[in-house]
């Protein structure tokens, strides 16, 4: 085995980091004082009064979401115009000067309380970018300033299982940018929760580089990144350039000093724009469109953070309600039944008797098989028998405690006497997806060209939409 391949196996999620992945699909709620202004950005100087939901029901979201198939709430505790969800006892911008609940509600607390008695998990989003704080270009203070917010949110409200860091940054109401004492957040966050990830300007979990909701066609999870001495308070986003083309370029990560996992994280919204206006009612993303995301993303290695604005009245609109519920039986109705457990797979090498391919058709994502540990290459047979069932879906998923293996994959299936090529790739990771045309063939086969450590498969998948 190569040295840089034995590297590159050996970099593995640290169990926050693999329990996110295992979410696949949440949501995000953009809610605050721009839904009641009609706009993406507010400025700071926004009237809290202006902060009157009719008919808040987060439980209404959670069983939107939890309906949906999705795993947590992301909730904008605070946007870049700074008014907070919550009655921060830092500010007097927030919902305590607002005449919702007479000045004594709390959306952090509604939301955070609805995630968990609806089996969600909850995340929160504090934008450091921060338009009304005054103390905001001044740095030492705002640091501080930030960082007893954070308390507040880290403190208060039970398990936080994300905290998201965007990365939008200009100037505050004195005109000034803040630099922002990353590390320093991030050892607060591991302090009070050790169990979240960091997302987005954070270690955990990268930016995927775009909000359309796509990720690359081969999403990495290993990436080369910055010497940093401590694991912990790495600014990794600041070291990789979260919108380039390939990531995970050979010669890049062999001429790594230091490589890390960072997964990526797929965020876009279920209309134009982040929060709700009225306007865009008849512009929520169509069954097909949101399919493409979710082809694109959990499809791709990736974890979809989807967003659905809460309205004036403070709930999810109707039409995006119904939209999820689409979204789920579509995507129920096709992963009803793995078709390949109707045949036989066989494999050319495994590990051991534990290891064998039924574990790969066995619905469980804690047993896999594997090939023999000296395998670089390896071939899943699958014979469907002379009544073979018809599928257009692949699905392919390496257990992610072990690392990424797999590093090229074809997928063949016996049609007139000689295999031909059904699809190809080179990253699986946690979950690849294929949308392939109809095939019904008597074979098929997953040839799994190049891997960086014997490969490993949770699941070998055939489905038919
Ligand atoms: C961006 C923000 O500027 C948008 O308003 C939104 O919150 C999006 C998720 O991130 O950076």
């Amino acid at each position: 085995m190569s040295t840089v391949d034995a590297r590159l196996a050996a970099v593995r999620p640290s169990p926050r980091q693999q329990a996110w992945q295992e979410m696949e699909y949440i949501a995000f709620a953009h809610f605050g004082i721009n839904t009641f202004t009609d706009r993406e950005w507010g400025e700071g100087t926004e009237e809290p009064a202006l902060f009157s939901p009719t008919a808040l029901d987060a439980g209404q979201w959670v069983d939107a979401c939890r309906r949906a198939g999705m795993r947590m709430i992301i909730l904008t505790a605070k946007h870049h115009d700074g008014f907070c969800l919550w009655p921060s006892a830092h500010t007097e911008h927030s919902v305590r000067q607002s005449p919702w609940r007479q000045g004594r509600g709390d959306v952090v607390r509604e939301v955070a309380d609805a995630c968990r008695a609806g089996g969600l998990r909850f995340g929160v989003y504090c934008s450091p970018w921060d338009r009304h704080e005054p103390s905001y270009g001044n740095s030492p203070a705002y640091n501080q300033f930030f960082r007893r917010q954070l308390t507040e949110l880290l403190t208060g409200y039970g398990e936080i299982a994300e905290v998201w860091f965007d990365g939008a940054c200009a100037e505050g109401p004195n005109g000034r940018r803040q630099e922002y004492d990353w590390e320093s957040y991030y050892r607060l966050v591991r302090q009070l929760q050790p169990q979240a990830v960091i997302a987005i300007c954070g270690p955990d979990v990268r930016w995927v580089g775009n909000e359309s909701g796509l990720a690359r066609d081969d999403e990495w999870s290993v990436l080369p990144a910055a010497a940093a001495a401590d694991d912990d308070v790495a600014t990794h986003f600041q070291h990789v350039d979260s919108q380039a083309g390939d990531l995970a370029d050979g010669a890049r990560l062999a001429a790594a000093e230091r490589l890390i996992w960072y997964p990526a994280e797929c965020d876009v919204s279920i209309r134009p724009g982040w929060f709700y206006h009225a306007a865009e009612d008849l512009r929520v993303k169509s069954l097909p469109h949101l399919e493409d995301i979710y082809y694109r993303s959990v499809g791709r290695n990736s974890v979809l953070l989807l967003n659905v604005p809460p309205d004036r009245r403070g709930l999810f609109h109707e039409y995006d309600v119904a939209r999820l519920a689409e979204l789920r039986r579509s995507l129920a109705r096709t992963f009803a039944e793995n078709l390949a457990r109707v045949g036989t797979l066989q494999a050319d090498s495994q590990a051991d008797a534990g290891h064998g391919a039924a574990a790969a058709l066995d619905r469980r994502a804690d047993t896999w098989w594997s090939a023999a540990p000296d395998c670089r290459q390896a071939v899943l047979e699958l014979d469907l028998g002379a009544a073979p069932p018809a599928f257009d879906r692949l699905e392919l998923r390496e257990p992610i405690a072990l690392g990424q293996r797999i590093t090229r994959f074809r997928l063949e299936g016996w049609d007139h006497g000689c295999w031909r090529l059904i699809c190809e790739g080179a990253s699986v990771g946690y979950r690849r997806l294929e949308r392939l045309g109809r095939i019904q063939v008597p074979r098929v086969r997953l040839v799994i060209d190049q891997a960086r450590e014997s490969p490993a498969l949770a699941t070998f998948g055939l489905y038919l939409s």
